[in-house]
């Protein structure tokens, strides 16, 4: 079998785990089940070379802060929501970090979605089902993390004594 044949083959899930509630995995049937939004098209630069990668046409997806609350992000009289950050991986070890405020309390999280679709044409494994894409970005390549996996909950530091 040939690497195409077998991407056809694997089925794209991500995972909510870590710091939350009910961890779960989620399939591209069931992220669809979830509230839908779509970005604006943008042009995709690379940060680290400035380099112009592509236009990309109009992404369709779930909020990654819905995931995060069907995953339960804030317990019940705990304040460890404010310390937490969201480490996204993709399926090659690529990872970038998002903050509970940016998603949660900022209009970044108004467009950090979880893409299946894109210019109304359901996106393959090949294009980086499901992409994760952060479309307040001012360069949106770094957080633009294709085949995405995992969404992993990390409270950072100690409670205040
Ligand atoms: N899964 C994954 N997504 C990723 C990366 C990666 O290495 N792995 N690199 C990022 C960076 S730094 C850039 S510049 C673009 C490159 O996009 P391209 O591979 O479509 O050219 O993908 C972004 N998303
Ligand atoms: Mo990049």
């Amino acid at each position: 079998m040939d690497e195409s044949t077998i991407l056809q083959l694997a089925e794209p899930v991500v995972t909510i785990d870590g710091n939350v509630e009910r961890p779960m995995s989620l399939d591209v049937p069931a992220l669809r089940e979830f509230e839908s939004v779509a970005l604006e098209p943008f042009d995709l630069f690379c940060f680290t070379s400035g380099r112009f990668i592509r236009f990309v046409d109009s992404y369709r997806g779930v909020q990654l802060r819905v995931l995060l609350d069907a995953a339960g992000v804030r317990r019940p009289g705990s304040s460890d929501f404010k310390r937490t950050v969201f480490l996204a991986h993709g399926h090659d070890g690529y990872a970038v970090t998002f903050s509970w405020h940016e998603l949660f309390n900022s209009p970044v999280g108004d467009r950090a979605l979880v893409a299946y679709a894109c210019g109304e044409k359901s996106l393959d494994i090949d294009e980086g089902l499901p992409v994760l894409v952060s479309g307040a970005d001012t360069v949106r390549a770094p957080r633009h993390v294709k085949r995405l996996t995992r969404i992993e909950a990390i409270v950072l530091g100690s409670p205040r004594p």
